[in-house]
């Protein structure tokens, strides 16, 4: 019985201490020594290749090691016989919250526009609207998008989430559905894209959704890169229908050294890090789940292929 380890991040040495700390009585194995690929029960991944997994005939749990799973369910050969679980991560959670909360003062308290003021040392007062008066929309309320949401509703921001059910989440006005997007982005000032990347949200944020927006409205897309439309932003930047955006994730990673989203003034870039998954807490739950399932108790945060998430 061995666990297979296989992360397109540099990062096996640092989960083979880990793991094995945790876990002395399983062999793992770090690609690309597989050894007898029957052996291998358990895999977690990050990218794995296309085809990798189903090179494993008797795998039966595969965990992801981020909270999306795109990664995984975009393998054309990925087989159906093993369960998949997301990564949930409290620390994973928190810090995707700093990156949010980051992203929404910077808009809020016009620091693109200080930064400009400051190229030219132009010492000039702007005004400022309180946070109350800022709307925050959150597309996708899932277990980052609630977390952000509560820690800028406590920063006193006006804050709505957007989910594919309809329950409430307390505290909160959320939306569902089409008309629930509708109204939700009319709404926001500040609109941030949490949302895991299915057929149904790819190519989200595009030209249309601009369109609906309050004029001047900024957008945070941490999300995945293929929910923007790359085309759709400039455009709407350079209109001021939008008046700036930041990016942390991309179509193409790493962002080609060409691509305009790298030099446009009002475009903030950041490598794919605003959560980075943390070997030192993120083990601890990668192996509960496989605990869990060896005892034949519920693991949480399954995927559902149908779905997407
Ligand atoms: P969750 O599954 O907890 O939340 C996903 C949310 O999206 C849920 O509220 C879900 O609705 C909603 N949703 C899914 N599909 C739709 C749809 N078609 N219409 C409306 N709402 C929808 O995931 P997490 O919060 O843990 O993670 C979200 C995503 O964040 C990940 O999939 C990943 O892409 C991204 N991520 C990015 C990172 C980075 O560093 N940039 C780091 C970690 C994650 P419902 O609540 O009804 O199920
Ligand atoms: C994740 C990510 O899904 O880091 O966890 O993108």
């Amino acid at each position: 019985m061995a666990i297979l380890f296989r992360s397109s991040i540099d990062s096996a040495a640092r989960w083979r201490g880990e793991l094995a700390r945790r876990m002395p009585e399983r062999e793992l194995r770090i690609w690309p020594e597989i050894g007898d690929p029957a052996a291998i029960d358990y895999a977690i991944v990050w990218r794995p290749d296309p085809g990798l997994l189903a090179s494993l005939p008797n795998l039966k749990l595969i965990l992801s090691l981020g909270a999306g799973v795109d990664h995984i369910l975009s393998d054309p050969l990925l087989p159906r016989h093993a369960s998949i679980v997301r990564l949930v991560d409290p620390d994973l959670t928190a810090t995707m919250s700093e990156y949010v909360v980051l992203q929404v003062l910077r808009f809020h308290r016009q620091d693109l526009a200080y930064r400009a003021q400051q190229q030219r040392a132009e010492w000039r007062e702007l005004d400022q609207m309180s946070a109350a008066q800022r709307r925050v929309g959150v597309l996708g309320f899932g277990t980052l998008g609630q977390d952000a949401g509560r820690k800028l509703a406590a920063l006193g921001f006006e804050v709505a989430g957007w989910r594919r059910g309809a329950q409430d989440v307390p505290g909160f006005v959320t939306y569902s559905g089409a008309d629930g997007l509708d109204a939700l982005v009319r709404r926001s000032d500040i609109l941030v894209c949490l949302l895991p990347l299915t057929a149904q949200t790819e190519g989200i944020l595009n030209a249309a959704l601009f369109a609906r927006l309050p004029r001047g409205a900024a957008l945070v897309n941490a999300g995945r890169g293929a929910h923007l439309v790359e085309g759709d932003l400039i455009p709407a930047l350079d209109s001021g229908q939008l008046s700036a955006a930041a990016l942390d994730v991309f179509r193409e990673e790493p962002l080609p050294p060409a691509h305009p989203f790298w030099t446009h003034p009002r475009i903030l870039v950041t490598p794919h890090v605003a959560s980075q998954t943390n070997p030192a807490t993120a083990a601890d739950i990668i192996c509960d789940n496989i605990r869990r399932f060896e005892a034949g108790e519920a693991v949480p945060n399954r995927v559902d292929p149908a779905v997407g998430y």
